[in-house]
């Protein structure tokens, strides 16, 4: 990250904007890093991580209407979805399967969130599904001439899956207001980009779409923050969708069932864990004297005892009752 004084005051945030991203991110990592502890204790099946793409997730949902528009996240988006509202102890309440796990009632895996009163979608396992509903929800705004935006996430390697290109196509003839960021880390699981991807980057699809496609720094939230807020304008003033590429790192196994190690040299991981995103925020901030060695001790010390606390009370609620399984699934007479 650059050395450059008070980029965030260009961009119209203030100190007290940019601590709480870095609150933010710095919670979804943490809470990541509990998950895999819990995951290797035993006590959660599994886990899928932010770890590296927080500053994407975080400075893009700060450019959004966090309080009107619409998030459809993928699996990775802690960030997101803290961002829109989830709680530490609902993101738990997930991880142990339980019955207040606001997503699914623990039905489904971590990772597929969905939350009606935040306005995240839900989320499907089959990747990019998620896009051509955030292109329906973009139409719905702009048929009930809705002044909102819809925003999508997804992998790199999830771009390639049909899904894609039909959403965007559909997004980019009818000038809808939706915005897409790919979270590129380079992998799909085990297969490296230049396996995925044969052109120059995946923004470049966005000229066939007709929409702007932008590549931005992923490990920088106010570069991403930046770009989403243009993106956001643009939706707003009815000119259309735009794709947006962040390039990102996966500091993690693609989940806690993959060994990375297995395709990953020693050296690119080192390599690669000196781009720590949250770090380099946290420097930015050290530099410019906003985050103090006093705030950073307290910070640490609330979001250690808000994640303590959420697991303990996650652990401890109860499962969903058997006779609930089929909730959901068939119409309820009186039902919703
Ligand atoms: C349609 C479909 N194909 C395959 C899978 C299995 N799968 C789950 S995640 C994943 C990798 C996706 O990679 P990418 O889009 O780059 O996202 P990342 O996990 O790297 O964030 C695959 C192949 C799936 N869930 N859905
Ligand atoms: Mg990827």
């Amino acid at each position: 990250m650059s050395k450059v004084d008070n980029r965030h005051k260009e961009l119209g945030l203030s100190d007290d904007d940019v601590l709480d991203i870095y609150r933010t991110m710095l919670l979804a990592r943490k809470i990541d890093e509990r998950m895999w502890l819990l995951n290797r204790a035993g006590k959660i099946p599994f886990v899928i991580s932010c770890q590296g793409q927080e500053a994407a997730q975080v400075g893009a949902s700060y450019a959004l209407n966090r309080e009107e528009d619409y998030a459809a996240p993928y699996y990775r988006d802690l960030g997101v979805v803290l961002a829109f509202g989830m709680t530490t102890k609902e993101l738990f309440l997930a991880a142990f399967a339980k019955a207040d796990d606001p997503n699914s009632g623990g039905r489904q895996m971590p990772g597929h969130f969905g939350q009606k009163k935040n306005r995240i979608l839900t989320g499907s396992s089959p990747v990019t599904t998620q896009l051509p509903h955030a292109v329906g929800i973009a139409l719905a705004a702009k048929m009930e001439k809705k002044s909102i935006a819809s925003f999508v996430t997804l992998g790199e390697g999830s771009s390639n899956q049909g899904d894609f290109h039909e959403g965007l196509n559909f997004a980019g003839v009818h000038k809808l207001p939706v915005i897409t960021m790919v979270e590129n880390n380079k992998y799909a699981i085990s297969v490296p980009l230049e396996r995925q991807v044969a052109g120059k980057s995946v923004a470049d699809r966005g000229i066939a779409y007709g929409m702007p496609g932008h590549q931005v720094n992923g490990n920088d939230p106010l570069e991403v923050y930046k770009v989403v807020k243009e993106a956001h304008e643009r939706a707003l003033n009815g000119e259309g969708p735009t794709l947006i590429e962040a390039m990102t790192e996966r500091l993690t196994a693609h989940s806690s069932d993959d060994n990375d190690k297995a395709y990953r040299t020693k050296e690119e991981l080192e390599e690669m864990k000196k781009t720590d995103n949250v770090l380099a925020f946290a420097e930015y901030l050290k530099e410019l004297n906003i985050l103090t060695e006093e705030k950073e001790t307290a910070l640490i010390k609330e979001l250690d005892d808000e994640i303590n606390t959420a697991t303990d009370e996650a652990e401890n609620a109860p499962y969903a009752e058997a006779e609930d399984a089929l909730k959901y699934v068939y119409a309820e007479e009186g039902g919703e």
